[in-house]
């Protein structure tokens, strides 16, 4: 059993900055901005570890976070914030596509609100890990504040498309989180 409440920040990566050595593996977070990410992370750590905010667009490098057995996990910016015109998107692209393509990523969370499921960018960056060939998990956030058809509906998303998740809200759901990152870790035998 991985002890994330273990976890330390390594460092945060912006466009173009080297990043770490590779570790044992690497499961990075993605997601709308202000879908939850950083807040999921501090829920797995049980602390305030990573940075989460009102304001979207909080998150802007890759933010690596190290936990005990030398995982990473890693918190991305949000995609979706349009604040100045549309220019944060592009940003996210050519921050997100090599990174994408690096092969360092074992696993990835798709963090979701579980109020507004899947956008057409979710769909886009789902697209996008399947290319690549990463396994994915949902995280579905704010779970705490939804109706009981809201996680209906969030659990009939995740097994039409055949993913593992986690229903998960402000303190609701870290074992269950924390279960999903183990699970990407070690994927059980087919
Ligand atoms: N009630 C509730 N609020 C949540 C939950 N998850 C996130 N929030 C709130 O939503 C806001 C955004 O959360 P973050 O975790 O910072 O979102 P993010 O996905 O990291 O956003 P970016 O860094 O902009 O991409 C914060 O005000 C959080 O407190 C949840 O499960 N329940
Ligand atoms: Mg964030």
């Amino acid at each position: 059993m991985i002890d994330f409440k273990k976890a330390s920040f390594l460092l945060s990566a912006p466009k173009g900055a080297p990043l770490p050595p590779i570790g044992k593996a690497e499961i990075a977070l993605f997601g709308r901005s202000n879908a939850g990410k950083s807040s999921f992370l501090n829920l797995l750590f049980g602390r305030k570890l990573a940075f989460s905010a009102k304001r979207p667009g909080k998150t802007e490098a890759l933010n690596y976070y190290l936990l005990p057995d030398r995982t990473y996990l890693v918190d991305t910016p949000g995609y979706g914030y349009q604040g100045g015109g549309g220019r944060k998107d592009e940003e996210f692209s050519l921050l997100m596509e090599p990174y994408l393509r690096s092969g360092r990523i074992a696993g990835a969370i798709l963090v979701l609100d579980i109020r507004r499921l899947l956008t057409s960018e979710d769909e886009d960056m789902l697209a996008l890990l399947g290319e690549s060939g990463i396994p994915i998990a949902l995280a579905f956030r704010k779970a705490d504040k939804a109706r009981q058809e809201e996680k209906a509906r969030a659990r009939a998303l995740a097994s039409s498309l055949g993913l593992p998740f986690a229903l998960t809200g402000l303190s609701q759901g870290a074992g269950e989180g924390r279960a999903l990152v183990a699970r990407l870790l070690s994927p059980p035998s087919k």
